[in-house]
């Protein structure tokens, strides 16, 4: 399986995130991917390339241009404050009952209105990491629809949590539906996304809920306990010509492999119902046992059984990064999804 990669990523580095009443070092950090592309190289999963240059064309299919302008600019406007020396991080956000449709002007307004939390700060580097990432997303998504069986866009910042128009959970755009979209308008009748990080893909969800054309299925921790909180119920089933294509299997705190492959099993039946020409998973590993913000409990090695579970699809499939926390850990496992695939 090829493997699509650039060091852009390392221009994005978040310094804190609240937690649990505390400004805490970032969880998202740059040595994850590296950990990753270090097993992709030992294991020898194949060759790995750099991303072509797509510009912001793909970029605008799946987000608003207004959003995507704040992105370019929110660094520059930050620092015109004089905060140079800090992330840009929001601190107010447009909630029921507020106006949230008029984009206030300022850059502390902006932040606030173009996100939905604090956990996506942005730094010097952050928007050329973020286009390089879609890029790679977009360059990975092209070895597929030119025929590969797979590949692995080793993606970072991640993208699940980042919808048309905000940012939010590590995310600023994202990269799985730009890359979905892109599959669409290079003649995919029907592609399929499912997302099997421990969080629920708000972002993507929202991105296509009205549109039967790209089923979402997701696997996660249940919304009543879980981060991001406020989307990912099960009777979440799509709205309108989209009713029937948004799939959600919310899982409780403490779940192990026999009841998350259940899910796995179900989301698979259903996406194998749908029959799409595509297939792009939302690859998170923060469903280990060991991560520090997740409440999971998979090993390793059972990551070698979601990869096989995925190929018995038997659709060209994109595999996107998206989380996974325990860093020494997310090669390993990782990697294991996508040996356990090309193995089967
Ligand atoms: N209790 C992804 O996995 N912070 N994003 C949670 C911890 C945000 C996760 C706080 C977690 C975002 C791509
Ligand atoms: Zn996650």
């Amino acid at each position: 399986m090829l493997t699509v990669y650039t060091e852009t990523h390392q221009l994005h580095h978040g310094r804190n995130e609240l937690m649990a009443g505390q400004l805490v070092p970032v969880f998202e950090v740059p040595r994850r991917v590296e950990i990753v592309l270090d097993q992709v190289r030992r294991v020898g999963l194949g060759e790995v390339v750099g991303p072509e240059a797509f510009g912001l064309a793909p970029v605008l299919r799946v987000h608003h241009p207004d959003y995507v302008g704040f992105l370019q600019t929110a660094w520059e406007e930050w620092c015109a404050l004089g905060r140079g020396d800090t992330d840009a991080l929001p601190y107010a956000w447009p909630v029921r009952r507020t106006d949230q449709a008029r984009a206030p002007r300022g850059i502390d307004a902006r932040l606030g209105f173009y996100s939905f939390d604090a956990a996506s700060p942005i730094g010097a580097g952050t928007w050329e990491a973020v286009r390089g990432s879609a890029d790679v997303a977009l360059s990975a998504a092209g070895w597929v629809q030119r025929g590969a069986r797979s590949a692995f866009a080793l993606c970072r910042p991640p993208g699940h949590h980042a919808a048309q128009d905000y940012m939010g959970g590590y995310c600023f755009l994202n990269n799985a539906a730009i890359a979905a979209q892109s599959m669409r308008d290079a003649g995919a009748g029907r592609v399929a996304i499912l997302d099997i990080d421990y969080h629920h893909g708000n972002g993507t969800q929202a991105i296509f809920y009205d549109r039967p054309d790209v089923l979402v299925a997701n696997l996660h921790g249940d919304p009543d306990m879980e981060y991001p909180y406020f989307l990912g119920r099960a009777d979440e089933r799509g709205a309108g010509e989209g009713e029937g294509f948004n799939l959600n299997y919310p899982l409780p705190w403490g779940t192990g492999f026999a009841d998350w492959s259940e899910a796995l099993e179900e989301a698979c039946r259903q996406i194998a119902r749908y029959a799409p020409e595509a297939l792009v998973v939302s690859l998170g590993v923060d469903t280990y046992q060991g991560d520090p913000i997740s409440q999971f409990k998979l090993d390793s090695p059972d990551y070698l059984r979601v990869g096989e579970r995925i190929a018995g699809l038997g659709r060209p499939t994109l595999f996107v990064m998206e989380g996974g926390y325990a860093v020494e850990e997310i090669g390993l496992n990782a990697v294991n999804v996508l040996l356990g695939f090309e193995g089967a």
